[in-house]
């Protein structure tokens, strides 16, 4: 089955009001009329709105780095998907590994955003990963054998053919060591027969998968070639305008 890649990119805590909407105009300058992939830009909340109507008519979509499960309440500091909906967002980084290590966030509560984010019609891109230890252990399909059922534990087929998965080894994030290309593939091809058994086959076929972890414009054709692979999350590599537009061109 062909699946469009997506190429996200993932700002973390990086970029100012007036540095994403520079970044927006060059970049939605460059891309116009580029097809073959979905475009997406997950920035910090404070930069949303004006990246909202910077992007307006371009082919670059909206992404969001966390979002809360509840609909709304006294959770101090938080932001309700509701809340990115209204803002135009599409997409929204779920369990990252630096949400993981730094803010406590759990398979649980990774799995309470995903339900929380498909029913306001947010597509989810969950973040799965083995760190450094657990590789050397011989571990790795089974952490994210683990995390894949955690995060979509209780999500019907129909619902789940929309997600995105990330498969984002935690020892090659931003070090500049990526996995190979065929040991990401091999990986996320496990995912995908994860899929297939707590959902059905049709539907794992269906649900891409990304690989991030040092992704860069001149990497990312070497992991687009593999079978499995359906695009990539990617940080440092996605700041910059010209190499954004690199990644996006290296996929299409
Ligand atoms: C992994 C990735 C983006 P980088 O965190 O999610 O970052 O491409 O900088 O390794």
């Amino acid at each position: 089955m062909s699946r469009t890649p997506i190429i996200a990119g993932n700002w973390k805590m990086f970029k100012t009001i007036a540095e994403a909407k520079e970044f927006a105009m060059v970049v939605t300058n460059e891309l116009q009329g580029v097809t073959g992939a979905d475009m997406v830009v997950c920035a910090p909340f404070t930069a949303l709105a004006a990246l909202r109507d910077a992007l307006t008519g371009s082919n670059l979509l909206l992404g969001a780095q966390n979002v809360h499960f509840a609909e709304e309440g006294a959770y101090t500091g938080e932001i309700s998907p509701r809340m990115l909906t209204e803002l135009g967002v599409r997409y929204v980084i779920i369990g990252h590994s630096e949400r993981r290590a730094y803010f406590n966030e759990t398979d649980e509560t990774v799995n309470k955003k995903v339900h929380a984010s498909l029913k306001h019609s947010l597509i989810p891109i969950i973040c799965v990963g083995e760190d450094l230890d657990q590789r050397e252990a011989g571990q790795t399909f089974t952490i994210v054998e683990e995390q894949t059922r955690a995060a979509i534990a209780g999500v019907a087929a129909n619902q789940a053919a929309e997600l995105v998965i990330a498969y984002e080894p935690i020892w090659a994030i931003g070090t500049g060591k990526s996995s190979t290309a065929q040991d990401a593939n091999e990986v996320i091809g496990h995912i995908r027969k994860t899929l297939a058994h707590i959902l059905d086959q049709e539907t794992a076929n269906r649900i891409r998968i990304q690989y991030g972890g040092s992704v860069k414009p001149d990497n990312i054709g070497e992991f687009l070639a593999q079978t499995e692979i359906d695009g990539a999350l990617v940080g440092g590599a996605s700041l910059v305008p010209d190499s954004y537009v690199g990644l996006v061109r290296g996929a299409v």
